[in-house]
């Protein structure tokens, strides 16, 4: 795999992040990022629908250590498919104290596949609804699925977009396990926050064994500012999103860099200013301690088990 081979219009990771002026706490966690190969070790899949560039273990937990983070979630990313070869290498790496992953398993898994996984540290599967990014699965499969790790305690991560929430729900309410909602389940921040599309948002959420990932701001504003150049008050459309769900969830949200920030086109945020962000959705220190350490730890490390 060469460079030439990557997505067109694929921006790289962000060179060189700011030092974040927001000391994040400790036991902070990044409960959303990803590894992407390096493809020469850990090709990508026939399947996937974009080429990134490669985000290395070692070049995520140098990012981990620049921004203060303690732990790290690693979500296998599509471009991945179900080979979940270089999260499992990475968490393996990482140590059990130090990062949790979210797989992609097939409905044929094993229970004994399963617990291989369980024994490095991955403590969920993602189902994507994103049809940019994968092909429809049928719902009988990813239910089998969802009975087969319950009994290990593991969740779901499910990424969609706000528009199918209302086609999904039922589905995703009849799921054995607790579910992960990434990105805030993608909100039009160009809509009302008090509309019926994102009330029906927090409605789903407050009323089923729900978390939420308050992450990606990059990928939803219209108006920016963006994090670069020292931006303070960056993603300002996105913020009033961000804290309604910290208000009203805020002993089930998480949040998360979503480093390398796959399918990127139009800016690449520096993660430094990402943690700079944060006080602008969780304004209070013990939001904050709920959002970065408190939550995320009893959902990856419950009995610190590691
Ligand atoms: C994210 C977002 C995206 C991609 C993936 O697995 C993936 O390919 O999650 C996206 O393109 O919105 O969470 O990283």
């Amino acid at each position: 795999m060469t460079a030439l081979d990557v997505t067109p219009g694929w921006l790289h990771w962000y060179q060189g992040p700011t030092k974040p002026s927001f000391a994040l706490p400790d036991g902070a966690v990044d409960a959303h990022c990803h590894v992407f190969g390096p493809a020469t070790r850990f090709p990508f899949a026939p399947e996937r629908k974009y080429t990134p560039v490669d985000a290395s273990k070692e070049q995520l937990f140098a990012l981990r250590d620049h921004l203060g983070v303690s732990r790290n979630v690693i979500v296998q990313a599509t471009c991945h498919g179900a080979d979940n070869s270089a999260l499992v290498d990475a968490l393996a790496a990482a140590g059990p104290d130090r990062a949790r992953g979210v797989a992609t398993v097939r409905p044929d898994v094993t229970d004994a596949e399963l617990r291989r996984l369980h024994d490095v540290g991955v403590r969920g599967v993602r189902f994507n609804f994103v049809k940019r990014l994968v092909d429809a699965a049928p719902h009988d499969a990813l239910e089998t699925i969802a009975r087969k790790i319950a009994p290990l305690g593991w969740h779901v991560v499910l990424y969609f977009e706000a528009a199918d929430l209302g086609e999904l729900a039922p589905f995703f309410a009849s799921l054995p396990v607790p579910l992960v909602i990434d990105h805030m389940g993608r909100p039009d921040v160009t809509k009302d926050l008090r509309g019926p599309e994102f009330a029906q948002f927090l409605r789903f959420a407050a009323t089923n064994d729900v978390w939420v990932k308050v992450s990606c701001p990059e990928r939803l504003t219209v108006t920016g500012p963006r994090a670069l150049d020292g931006e303070r008050h960056a993603y300002a459309d996105v913020v009033p999103f961000s804290r309604a769900v910290v208000d009203e969830l805020g002993d089930r949200v998480l949040w998360g860099t979503d480093w390398p920030h796959p399918n990127l086109t139009d800016h690449m945020p520096d993660d430094g200013l990402l943690v700079d962000h944060i006080p602008l959705i969780a304004t209070t220190e013990a939001a904050q301690r709920a959002l970065l350490v408190d939550n995320p730890t009893r959902m990856y490390w419950p009995r610190d088990d590691a």
